[in-house]
């Protein structure tokens, strides 16, 4: 069966990977101590062992326990590095990456600390490794629209840095509504918009993310299948999803692999990507969240080149880059 050796060797996209959900137990010890961090666990397994969630909430508390040991732009650095180096070996050849600056920000370290070290660690892969990427700043939506302003504000001085914004964190409770204004303001700034919807959220979420926020694609979006109407309308627009397989299954948005709707979402006409959301806390980087799912569901090599193309679409990369790859 040569459909492994396909699904690793294809150039691909990843569109939707949160940059502190990279950072690997074995760097979060090693910063905490260079940081003088004290970590509320005794070692990387006892971590590891930690990382059993019931739900997006359960995962997102011990995410940004996490993000704690981050303080200089060299920690920043280097976190971004190490996931750049591991998508360059998978033939990730184009990563738009999420990073979350009010978990950092909030904790006193400084908007352009982050970004400088993010965006050095992106500079350098550009250079040394081929990867096209870029950044892509998420607001967290269990804090306030007020919040948010503040943090777009403080990173305006680094507009160039950065090609969009995107909305992350606990859904529920959280409707994109609550963040218009802002989207607002970013899209006459001419950023790209992405939003999570329709991960633990009501398919509402998703149509009001389009109709009120005006995003460009829609993070996981999963939920949409339980309203007909909808999918018709993402198929018929070509909105992009951006699914993460791992994650769905380690935060039982589905149970077992085997009942993932990744299938129908793409016998449905939808334009569906596969991504690694949080790699080292759901078990794997993009190329094994493409095999778990080929593995698990009756996808074949036509779906694997599928999946590819819809990454490259469904990317901001500039029209050359993405005549070339696509
Ligand atoms: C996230 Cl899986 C997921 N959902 C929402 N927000 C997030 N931040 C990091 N991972
Ligand atoms: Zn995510």
């Amino acid at each position: 069966d040569r459909l492994p050796a396909l699904l690793e060797a294809m150039p691909k996209a990843e569109l939707h990977i949160h940059i502190e959900g990279s950072l690997e137990p074995e760097l979060m010890f090693r910063l905490a101590e260079r940081n003088g961090v004290a970590l509320p666990y005794p070692s990387v397994e006892a971590l590891r062992a930690a990382y059993a969630f019931k739900d997006l909430q359960s995962f997102l508390d011990i995410y940004y326990a996490g993000a704690s040991v981050l303080r200089t732009e060299q920690d920043f650095h280097d976190m971004a590095w190490a996931y750049l180096v591991k998508a360059a070996q998978e033939h990730v050849v184009r990563a738009e990456i999420f990073f979350d600056p009010q978990t950092h920000t909030a904790r006193g370290v400084e908007m352009g600390t982050v970004v400088a070290g993010l965006s050095g660690a992106l500079e350098r892969a550009r250079r040394e490794l081929g990867v096209s990427c870029d950044l892509i700043l998420c607001f967290l939506r269990h804090l306030s629209e007020e919040d948010a302003f503040q943090t777009l504000e403080q990173a305006l001085p680094y507009r160039d840095r950065f090609i969009g914004v995107g909305l992350d964190s606990s859904e529920r409770g959280h409707p994109p509504e609550k963040f218009a204004r802002v989207f607002a303001r970013c899209r006459e700034l001419g950023l790209h918009l992405v939003a999570h919807a329709g991960e633990e959220g009501p398919p509402e979420y998703i149509r009001s993310a389009l109709d009120v926020l005006h995003v460009e694609r829609i993070d996981h979006g999963v939920r949409c299948v339980e309203d007909p109407a909808l999918v018709r309308r993402l198929a018929e627009q070509r909105v992009p999803l951006t699914v993460c397989p791992l994650s769905n299954v380690k935060l039982c948005v589905f149970s077992r692999m085997e009942d993932h709707n990744l299938g129908q979402l793409l016998a449905r006409g939808l334009v569906a990507t596969v991504n690694s959301d949080d790699p080292a806390y759901f078990g794997g980087y993009l190329n094994q969240n493409f095999q778990a799912c080929f593995e698990a569901l009756p996808l074949d090599a036509t779906h694997a080149w599928q999946l590819a193309s819809h990454s490259f679409e469904a990317s901001f990369a500039d029209a050359a880059d993405k005549r070339r790859w696509h």
